[in-house]
């Protein structure tokens, strides 16, 4: 079992390094088959570091050069001259009305725009901008009242629930963020809670919704392709939990501690 998965891994890589000195040649289908290599056998916090050595390995961009990578990460398959919205289930034209949502909200932590965090591709998505200005820094829990324009999404007061077939998505971003950044950087240690309301503390929750979330919407093909053109022509880092979905129950089991 254990061995075929490594073939199955090894092909693919060769594939994928045949390919990637051509210009907008095809991304890889799969993580480089040593990309997880010191997460191997792991669990839990050891995971999580781990897991953090391998992805804070990153090419970092400025926010100008994030919109224009975004034209092409979130390009809608059909038609590349536009790209999907996050929440609204449509697309707009790449050059039309959409701004930069960060899913991890930027107050949370305050971190703004500079290289780093807010620049970081991995959780910056195309939105409709009154959206986008509805969900502000609101964290994430079921509930509230539909958003105008927006169909399957709410919110109240406290906290903003996106429409189900992004809720893994939004999820994953996430987890992402929270073993993505620990404290090195100049940036704060990013982290999950069990709680809304965090304000400009460096805090997204609910982290069981959110857990929950990811467990009812798994990866989907759009969403992996992302994360192999983050990887291959960006950031050259990727999100395990797209990866390896597996992975989330080992970090967080369900308790309210995160690292
Ligand atoms: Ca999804
Ligand atoms: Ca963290």
């Amino acid at each position: 079992m254990r061995r075929s998965r490594v073939l199955i891994l090894a092909a693919v890589t060769t594939v994928g390094m045949a390919l990637a000195p051509t210009a907008g040649a095809a991304p890889h289908a799969a993580p480089p088959a040593d990309y997880y290599q010191p997460a191997e056998d792991k669990q839990g916090a050891e995971l999580a570091a781990a897991l953090h050595g391998i992805i804070r390995d990153q090419e970092v961009l400025s926010y100008d050069e994030t919109e224009q990578a975004l034209k092409q990460t979130d390009a809608a398959p059909d038609n590349p001259d536009t790209v999907l919205l996050l929440y609204s289930d449509r697309s707009a034209r790449a050059d039309g009305d959409w701004n930069r949502e960060h899913v991890w909200a930027k107050s949370h932590g305050d971190f703004g725009t500079a290289q780093g965090p807010g620049t970081d591709m991995h959780h910056l998505r195309p939105s409709d901008p009154t959206v986008n200005s509805t969900r502000s820094n609101l964290d994430f829990d079921t509930g509230g009242e539909p958003v105008e324009d927006a169909p399957g999404n709410s919110y109240d007061e406290d906290s903003f629930e996106p429409r189900d077939a992004v809720k893994g998505d939004v999820a994953r971003m996430i987890m992402y963020m929270d073993v993505r950044y620990n404290g090195g950087d100049g940036f704060p240690d990013l982290s999950m809670n069990d709680q809304v309301d965090n304000g400009k503390a460096p805090h997204i929750g609910r982290q069981s919704v959110l857990l929950n979330w990811h467990q009812h919407d798994p990866p989907s093909q759009v969403e992996k392709t992302r994360n192999d053109v983050i990887f291959e022509q960006y950031q050259h880092n990727r999100n395990p939990f797209i990866d390896h979905p597996e992975w989330a129950s080992s970090i967080w089991d369900g308790s309210t501690a995160s690292p």
